[in-house]
């Protein structure tokens, strides 16, 4: 039986030609800063976000904590949504290695306002733990793929500039947020100090994300990715996948949209489903199934029955998601397959 993988877009195998090109890179000690594939995919994502300088880490994970690492001194707080990803799924490394507090602000839609944030700054009395740093996320992966616009994201950052709080972007999914806005993820992450994002997933690559920033802040970045065990040898192999999934795959992300709102109308025809297709804007699908009766751990098990990988994120909601490795028939199908289930 052939699966259909909804779990994540992680899940992406790398492509023929990545595979290619992988067996074909010259590699050289990247700890040395002597792999030329390595330098050249850091060069091209400096280029493409509009940035001094790229660095490639193995996990967007260790990149969003390095960036929280190096905006923040111990002991003060980062304001970050409440469903945001740095958060939730990253082993509290930013409490642990950071020193960093969490001051989480729930949402409706996983977008936080000014206003929200503002709020949630610290003042400046000495007894107070100090704010240090804002972090967004776009698209927010746990509030159903939504995407920041390029305002919301400067009206956030230019602020919070002006109280002299950096902002650092979780955008594992940015170039996924930039399509959907028909905007170059340079404009988009224009006035954010650092950003993350990940070449592992929707961009098929099988392995890595990259922090972009200043040169100073990506020297500084190196320094602690050797320390969290980061530091790579000739890992030109997998940045030579991490180049196609830069340069080529982005401007296919279109079609994982497209089959995500597949699913979405289809799902949303389903009584005991709750979801809104408008609010699905890129690959990622977030849905209630509380009225059929059954746990997400129960509707998991009889999807992986019949053949497709979906789970769940809380007791009622399940998490979809489009990629490369999912076609609109896949699509069809897997709906087909979750109505037999439902009815
Ligand atoms: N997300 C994974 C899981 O960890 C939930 C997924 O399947 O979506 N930021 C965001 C917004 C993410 O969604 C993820 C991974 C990361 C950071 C971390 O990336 P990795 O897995 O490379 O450490």
């Amino acid at each position: 039986m052939s699966v259909i993988d909804l779990r994540s877009d992680t899940v992406t195998k790398p492509t023929a030609k990545m595979r290619e090109a992988m067996s074909k890179a010259e590699v050289g000690d990247d700890v040395y800063l002597e792999d030329p594939t390595v330098n050249y995919l850091e060069k091209c994502a400096a280029e493409i976000f509009e940035r001094e300088a790229a660095l490639f880490v193995p996990t967007g994970s260790m990149g969003n904590l390095i960036c929280v690492k190096l905006h923040t001194q111990p002991g003060q707080e980062v304001i970050l949504e409440a469903r945001s990803h740095i958060l939730n799924y990253e082993v509290s490394s930013m409490a642990m290695v950071a020193g960093v507090l969490p001051r989480a602000i729930p949402t409706q839609n996983g977008i936080m306002n000014w206003s929200e944030i503002a709020d949630a700054i610290r003042p400046p009395i000495y007894y107070c733990s100090q704010t240090g740093l804002i972090c967004l996320e776009n698209t927010h992966n746990m509030a159903g793929g939504v995407v920041m616009s390029k305002k919301q994201m400067s009206d956030i950052c230019l602020q919070a500039h002006e109280r002299n709080i950096p902002v650092h972007l979780d955008g594992a999914r940015v170039f996924n947020a930039a399509s959907v806005l028909g905007e170059s993820v340079a404009d988009l992450t224009r006035h954010c100090d650092s950003v993350m994002f990940c070449l592992s997933k929707g961009l098929g690559a099988p392995v890595g994300s990259m922090i972009v920033g200043t040169r100073k802040f990506i020297e500084q970045a190196r320094v602690l990715r050797k320390l969290l065990g980061g530091g790579m040898r000739q890992v030109g192999v997998l940045a030579a996948a991490g180049l196609i999934a830069l340069t080529e795959m982005p401007k296919r992300l279109g079609e994982d949209h497209k089959n995500a709102q597949l699913l979405a109308k289809g799902l949303s025809s389903v009584s005991k489903i709750s979801i809104d297709p408008e609010s699905v804007q890129s690959n990622i699908l977030v849905f209630d199934i509380s009225k059929t009766g059954l746990t997400t751990s129960q509707f998991s098990t009889e999807l992986k029955e019949k053949g497709v990988l979906a789970n769940g994120i809380n007791e009622k909601q399940m998490r979809m998601l489009t990629h490369y490795d999912v076609s609109s028939a896949d699509c069809e199908k897997a709906l087909e397959i979750i109505k037999s289930i439902v009815n």
